[in-house]
């Protein structure tokens, strides 16, 4: 009999799977297995910019021999594909942030009714760095100037884009020495497109470095704005604990599960379902009331905010609906599978979509209007509640969850470290410089059908790090992932955290790994690291930090954009699986040597997980040496690790390793 394929970490998707697979429903974890990846794409040697192609830049020696019909060799095919790719992540998330710009904006000139300002402190902090006045001003007046100079950022034709100088002093200048800085977001995006048309740009080297450039738009202005407006306009997170699981559906209530990645119609949802009319609404319904799940990227900025659970990543989506209880998957922009529209036939779950940018065959639209924004919450809600008496008995229904703590904002961690008046980042440098802690360790981005156990490669990862006392700071999927594996409370992180990291983590009050919240958020960890460099004892830049940045389980364009931004900013970045250019050893030789010279920081991909560890803690303890700190000795500090039982050990231990359930 062949073996059982593990496809979820994730013990309730992987239940869920089984069930589908039983009952003859098909998942992306099925389409994967039957469509495989078209190997000339996927290695970045197929060009299909103008209809003279598409032309397949294969054969023996094709890296100096094959060209397309113009000529274009295999460097500028994959160089020009991949700058393609980020240019279109860097789109996706300074898109959704010029929503949010437009949203504060509304919302200081009583435009949006239903949006206040709640964090006053971090307006001062942007009005502050925007060189927006505030002396005697109401905070609606400093927030419409604020929001005016940040939708500026996106059409800006020269200069630089203001954050580029949140940046340590040295980082700005090796941008500005490579010529890397932006000069404006949309500029930035348009300026790739326009050289990855047909006989533009025909350098690898000079579309490459542009990829870099285009990505600072997104990591330095674009995500970074998203997380500042919605922290001034919801609140900056501080921790909460939650629950993680799709189990977190419940039979007696009306499950809604707000899913994609702008928050501000969600926001209003977990407004609105609070209101006495709606749960009097959904009661008279016969349900006991209206339990909000968050899906994705929302689900993170939901969770980070109000403490409103998780049922997972992007692969989860699916397995949601074949629960048979989601009364409605309400969904805007990003990582959302048209598959589910689909999946939600065989069930009685709608499918809602909300924005114009985003709709969908066989899904309802209601379309969002921040200036109505409660009203069409509410609207949500009622189809929601309406559709309660329509669930049948088909689905598969498990109610296992893990708790979560999440909300780790960069001011909270700052706060953690001495308290509001002495907030610094001391405590945490000077335990790195002791070698208490042995680095950072930021692991983002997605779930890939096509890589691993859906999780399983997060899950290794995270516990190897705080095992080897290296601190987990985690984003997206990423984040959903180790909540799921119940990664996220002090209690069970500590027991497997290093002693060194162990100590240092009771003595802050943090875990040893980290929610800072959506993908946008990755920005929180540039702010972060910034700081750290700051503070003194690390060096003076990003790039001198002992640090590594993990996109182990990706597959969107975003992740991409994320990954450029941080090997500009300096930090040696590894992606998991192959290489989206594969094909060209001269791109990839531009991605690692030419990058780690000009910027400090490269990109690889590594599909072997034990290798992206062994890789890391090298590269950790490389720049510790470069900074000439005490030599990393595992064991050396804290106390002896309390021995744990074999059931406990079971419980904490992530239920399938990276190798296992690899198709
Ligand atoms: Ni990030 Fe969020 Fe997840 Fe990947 Fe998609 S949800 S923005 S892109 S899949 S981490």
């Amino acid at each position: 009999m062949a073996e059982k394929v593990i496809k979820s970490a994730d013990k309730v998707a992987e239940e869920i799977i089984e069930w589908a697979e039983a009952h003859g429903l098909e998942t992306a974890f099925d389409r994967a297995e039957r469509l495989k990846p078209c190997p000339i794409g996927h290695s970045g040697a197929c060009c299909k910019i103008c209809f003279m192609g598409p032309c397949r830049l294969v054969g023996q020696d094709a890296e100096e021999k094959a060209v397309g019909t113009c000529g274009a060799t295999l460097p500028v095919v994959a160089a020009r594909n991949f700058l393609r790719m980020v240019a279109a992540g860097t789109a996706a998330h300074s898109d959704h942030a010029r929503d949010m710009a437009y949203t504060l904006l509304e919302a200081a000139t009583g435009e949006a009714p239903d949006f206040q300002i709640k964090d006053v402190q971090k307006l001062h902090k942007l009005a502050d760095i925007l060189e927006v006045p505030t002396e005697g001003r109401t905070k609606e007046d400093i927030a419409r100037d604020v929001a005016e100079k940040l939708i500026t950022q996106f059409g800006q034709q020269k200069g630089e884009v203001s954050f580029i100088k949140r940046a340590p002093k040295k980082r700005q200048e090796v941008w500005r020495k490579w010529g890397i800085v932006p000069r404006g977001i949309d500029r930035e995006v348009v300026e790739a497109m326009h050289r990855t048309n047909m006989g533009v740009d025909q350098d690898p080297d000079n579309l490459l470095m542009n990829a870099l450039k285009v990505s600072l738009a997104d990591g330095w202005a674009g995500s970074m704005i998203s997380t500042d407006v919605t922290d001034i306009l919801f609140g900056t997170p501080r921790p909460r604990r939650s629950q993680a699981s799709i189990g977190i559906l419940k039979e007696d209530e009306v499950n809604v599960v707000v899913h994609g990645h702008e928050p501000s119609l969600a926001e209003m949802i977990v407004e609105v379902s609070q209101e006495s009319e709606i749960i009097e609404y959904a009661k008279k319904n016969g349900a006991n009331g209206i339990n909000l799940v968050g899906m994705c990227c929302t689900a993170n900025e939901v969770l980070m905010r109000h403490g409103i659970p998780t049922a997972g990543g992007f692969l989860n989506q699916e397995l949601a609906i074949m629960t048979g209880l989601a009364e409605a998957i309400m969904v805007d922009v990003q990582c959302i599978m048209p598959a589910i529209a689909q999946a939600a036939k065989k069930f009685h779950t709608k499918v809602i979509t909300t924005s114009h940018k985003g709709k969908m065959i066989d899904a309802i639209h209601i379309q969002y209007d921040e200036h109505r924004a409660k009203e069409v919450a509410r609207q949500i809600l009622r189809l929601a509640i309406d559709n309660y008496k329509n669930r049948t008995t088909e689905g598969e229904r498990v109610h296992e969850t893990s708790p979560v703590i999440a909300g780790f904002s960069h001011e909270y961690i700052d706060y953690m470290q001495g308290g509001r008046f002495r907030a610094s980042f001391r405590p945490l440098n000077d335990a790195i410089m002791a070698g208490r802690i042995r680095g950072v360790a930021g692991i983002v981005g997605c779930n890939n059908p096509r890589i691993a156990a859906q999780d399983s490669v997060h899950d290794y990862l995270a516990i190897e790090f705080i095992k080897n006392d290296v601190l987990v700071v985690t984003t997206g999927c990423g984040a959903a992932a180790c909540a799921k594996a119940g990664f996220m409370t002090p209690e069970t992180a500590l027991e497997m955290a290093g002693p060194g990291l162990r100590e240092v983590c009771e003595a802050i009050g943090i875990p040893p790994i980290l929610h800072l919240g959506a993908c946008v958020d990755n920005s929180r960890i540039l702010t972060v690291a910034t700081q750290m460099a700051e503070e003194g004892g690390l060096g003076e830049d990003i790039a001198d930090l002992p640090a590594v940045g993990i996109a182990p389980e990706w597959m969107s364009e975003k992740a991409l954009a994320i990954g450029c931004y941080f090997v500009a900013s300096g930090v040696y970045t590894i992606f998991g699986s192959e290489s989206p250019v594969e094909a060209s050893s001269e791109v990839k030789r531009i991605m690692t040597e030419v990058w780690e010279e000009r910027v400090g920081g490269k990109l690889e991909f590594i599909p072997d997980p034990e290798e992206i560890l062994k890789k890391s803690l090298e590269h950790i303890d490389k720049k510790r040496d470069a900074l000439k700190l005490r030599k990393y000795e595992p064991g050396r500090f804290g106390v002896e690790r309390k021995l744990l039982s074999m059931a406990d050990r079971r419980k904490l231990e992530s239920p399938a390793r990276p190798h296992e359930g690899v198709k």
